[in-house]
C-alpha cells in the first residue's frame, strides 16, 4: 500500500468517526474502556492497528471484541487479539494509546510513523476478525472497527454477538486449523462436543446432580447456553435465569462481577437450597459459582475455588496415567487470590503457586511457564493451559498406556479439548467443572469443604486521578502516593489474619481495595480504613468512605 493512501485514514477519520473528545484514554487491564460515547474514534482507529498488526505478523488475522465485558450497560470498549487468540502483545499497547489519543490532524503521520516502527510490510494481506456483544452501542462500534480495517485495505469478518472467548478461540483456529473450526459452530463442536463425550464416560453419581441453574447476567453468554442446552440431550439440565429480556440490565445487580464483590445472590434467580448456581459475566468470559444454604446464607465458589478444582482433578488424572513425574503442573493466582486457597495449593494438593499481576495477560503468560498451567483470577477470570510436551506424553499414554492409564489418559485429552486454552472462558470452565464433579460424585456441599476461605471484601474508591497509585510485587505494595503503604501496614498490624492492598483499576475509573481477616466483621473494617486511607492520602472525591 503506497504511503499516499494512507490519506484515505484521515479522510474515513474526519468524516465517519471524528475525535470528538480530549479526554485522554489508555489500553488498561483488558483494552481500551470508558463510556461508550467516547470509543468511536478509538476503535476505528483500532481497525487501523489490527491491520498493522496482522501485516506484522505476515498476515495472520488478529481479533477486534467490542466490549465492556462486566461494566455496566453505558460503558464499552475494546481490545485487540493475537494470532494466538491471546491479548495484545503488551509491547503494542502503548502503540494503541498513542495512535487512540492523537488529533485527527496527526492521524495520518502517527499512522505512517506506527507503520515504520513496527516495520510493517503494507503490500501484504491483512485479516481481522470482529466480534461485540450484546450492548445496544456494540454495532455502532463494529462498524467504526471494520471502517478502520478497510481504511487500510485489510479484510474484516464480522461474527456479530459472540461471547469474548468465542472470538479468541475463531482467531486461534483461523491461524491455526489443527485447534478447531473458526466459526460459532466450530467453537460448539469442539468444547461442547468434548463435553458430551467425556460425559458418555462418565457415571452419574454420589451428591451430583445433573441440574444447574445459570444467571446469564443479562449478556451474551446466557444467550449461547440457551443455543447449547439444547444440544446437551439429557447430560445436564441448564436452568437459565437472566439471558436478557424482562427488562434485566446488562450486569446490573447480576453475573459474576456483582456476585463475588458483593458476596450476594444476583436477582432475578429463584432460589433452592443447596443448588449449584453458575454465575457468568456480561461478555461470557468469567464464572463464579455459588449456592444459598438452608440458613440461607449465600455461599460463594469463586475463581480460587474453580482453579483447585482443576488443578486437583488434573493432577489426579496424571496420577492415574503416571504422567505426574514427567510433567510439571502449576497455578498462578493474584493478590486477590484468598490466603486460604493458596495455603491449600501448596500445603495439601503440592501443586507450586505463582502471583502475578491483576489482568489475565499477565496470568496466562506466567501459566505458559508450566507443562500443565491453571490459571484463575479469584473474580473467576481463567482457563488451563497445556504445553505441546503434555498433549503428547498424555497422548502416548491414551495409545499405549495399561488400560486403566489409557482411560485416564483418553479422559484427559477429553478434558484438554473442553478447554478453551486462548483466554478465560465461562462456557468452557462451566462444562470443566461440572465434568469434575461429576467424577468426583460431588454437589456443592463437598466442593466448598476442602478449604475454609479467609472472609474478605473488596471496596472501590474514587480519586481526582487513580495514576496517581502505583504499585509493585504483584500488586501487594503501593508505591505511591507517599505514606500509602505504611499507613495500610499500621492498619493491617491488630488483624488477626489480616491482609489488605490497594491498586488502581484498569477497567473502571477507581481504585480498588482488597482486605482479609479472620472474621468477616474485621475484613468489612479494615478494608474500610484501607478505603478512607485512601480517600485521605491519593485525594479521594465525593464522599469519605464510612467505616
Ligand atoms: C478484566 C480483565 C481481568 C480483570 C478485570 C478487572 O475483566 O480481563 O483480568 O481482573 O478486568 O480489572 P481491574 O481491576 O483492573 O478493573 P473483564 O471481565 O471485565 O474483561
Amino acid at each position: 500500500m503506497p504511503p499516499s493512501s494512507l490519506r484515505v485514514v484521515y479522510a474515513f477519520a474526519r468524516e465517519m468517526h471524528p475525535k470528538t473528545s480530549e479526554v485522554f484514554i489508555e489500553y488498561g487491564t483488558a483494552g481500551f474502556r470508558t463510556k461508550a460515547n467516547l470509543l468511536e474514534h478509538v476503535v476505528y482507529r483500532m481497525g487501523l492497528l489490527a491491520v498493522i498488526r496482522s501485516r506484522v505478523k505476515n498476515g495472520r488475522t488478529i481479533g477486534i471484541m467490542i466490549t465492556a465485558s462486566h461494566n455496566l450497560e453505558p460503558d464499552n470498549g475494546v481490545k485487540l487479539v493475537d494470532p494466538d487468540g491471546e491479548m495484545l502483545e503488551q509491547s503494542w499497547e502503548e502503540i494503541a494509546t498513542r495512535l487512540a489519543n492523537v488529533s485527527d490532524n496527526d492521524l495520518e503521520s502517527t499512522t505512517e510513523q506506527v507503520i515504520k516502527q513496527v516495520n510493517a510490510d503494507m503490500s501484504l494481506k491483512a485479516s481481522v476478525f470482529i466480534g461485540m456483544d450484546t450492548r445496544y452501542t456494540s454495532p455502532r462500534l463494529a462498524a467504526a472497527a471494520a471502517n478502520g480495517v478497510i481504511a487500510l485495505k485489510g479484510t474484516p469478518k464480522e461474527f456479530g454477538i459472540v461471547t469474548t472467548p468465542m472470538l479468541h478461540f475463531c482467531v486461534k483456529c483461523r491461524n491455526d486449523n489443527t485447534y478447531g473450526t473458526p466459526t460459532e459452530e466450530g467453537y460448539y463442536e469442539k468444547i461442547v462436543g468434548a463435553f458430551k463425550k467425556i460425559r458418555q464416560k462418565l457415571t452419574v453419581c454420589g451428591d451430583y446432580n445433573t441440574t444447574l441453574y445459570v444467571d446469564g447476567a443479562n449478556g451474551v453468554g446466557g444467550k449461547k447456553l440457551n443455543i447449547i442446552k439444547k444440544t446437551l440431550d439429557g447430560e445436564l439440565d441448564l436452568q437459565l435465569f437472566n439471558i436478557g429480556g424482562n427488562g434485566g440490565k446488562l450486569n446490573l445487580n447480576c453475573g459474576a462481577d456483582f456476585v463475588k464483590v458483593s458476596q450476594k445472590a444476583p436477582v432475578g434467580i429463584e432460589h433452592v437450597p443447596f443448588q449449584r448456581v453458575a454465575s457468568l459475566d456480561g461478555d461470557g468470559d468469567r464464572l463464579v459459582y455459588y449456592y444459598i444454604d438452608d440458613k440461607n446464607n449465600m455461599n460463594l465458589l469463586d475463581g480460587d475455588r474453580i482453579a483447585t478444582l482443576l488443578a486437583s482433578y488434573i493432577a489426579e488424572l496424571l496420577r492415574a496415567c503416571e504422567a505426574s513425574s514427567d510433567l510439571q503442573i502449576g497455578l498462578v493466582q493474584t493478590a486477590y487470590a484468598n490466603g486460604a486457597s493458596t495455603k491449600y495449593i501448596t500445603e495439601d494438593l503440592k501443586v507450586p503457586v505463582s502471583c502475578v499481576k491483576t489482568g489475565v495477560k499477565h496470568l496466562h503468560h506466567a501459566a505458559l511457564s508450566y507443562d500443565i498451567g491453571v490459571y484463575f483470577e479469584a473474580n473467576g477470570h481463567g482457563t488451563v493451559v497445556y504445553s505441546t510436551k503434555a498433549k503428547e506424553v498424555i497422548a502416548k499414554v491414551a495409545q499405549e498406556g495399561e488400560p486403566e492409564q489409557r482411560k485416564a489418559a483418553q479422559l484427559l485429552q477429553n478434558f484438554i479439548d473442553m478447554t478453551n486454552e486462548t483466554v478465560g472462558d465461562a462456557i468452557s470452565d462451566l462444562f470443566l467443572v461440572e465434568t469434575v464433579l461429576c467424577a468426583r460424585g460431588h454437589g456443592v456441599k463437598q466442593w466448598m469443604s476442602s478449604y475454609a476461605d479467609l472472609p474478605c471484601r473488596q471496596l472501590k474508591v474514587t480519586v481526582q486521578d487513580r495514576n496517581a497509585i502505583s504499585t509493585t510485587d504483584a500488586e501487594r505494595q503501593c508505591t505511591a502516593p507517599e505514606g500509602l503503604q505504611t499507613r495500610i501496614d499500621e492498619l493491617v498490624r491488630p488483624y488477626s489474619c489480616g491482609r489488605a492492598f490497594v491498586r488502581p483499576s484498569g477497567t473502571e475509573d477507581v481504585v480498588r481495595v482488597y482486605a482479609e481477616a479472620d472474621t468477616q466483621l474485621s475484613a468489612d473494617k479494615l478494608a474500610a480504613e484501607v478505603a478512607q486511607a485512601v480517600y485521605d492520602l491519593a485525594g479521594g472525591v465525593g464522599a469519605r468512605p464510612e467505616l
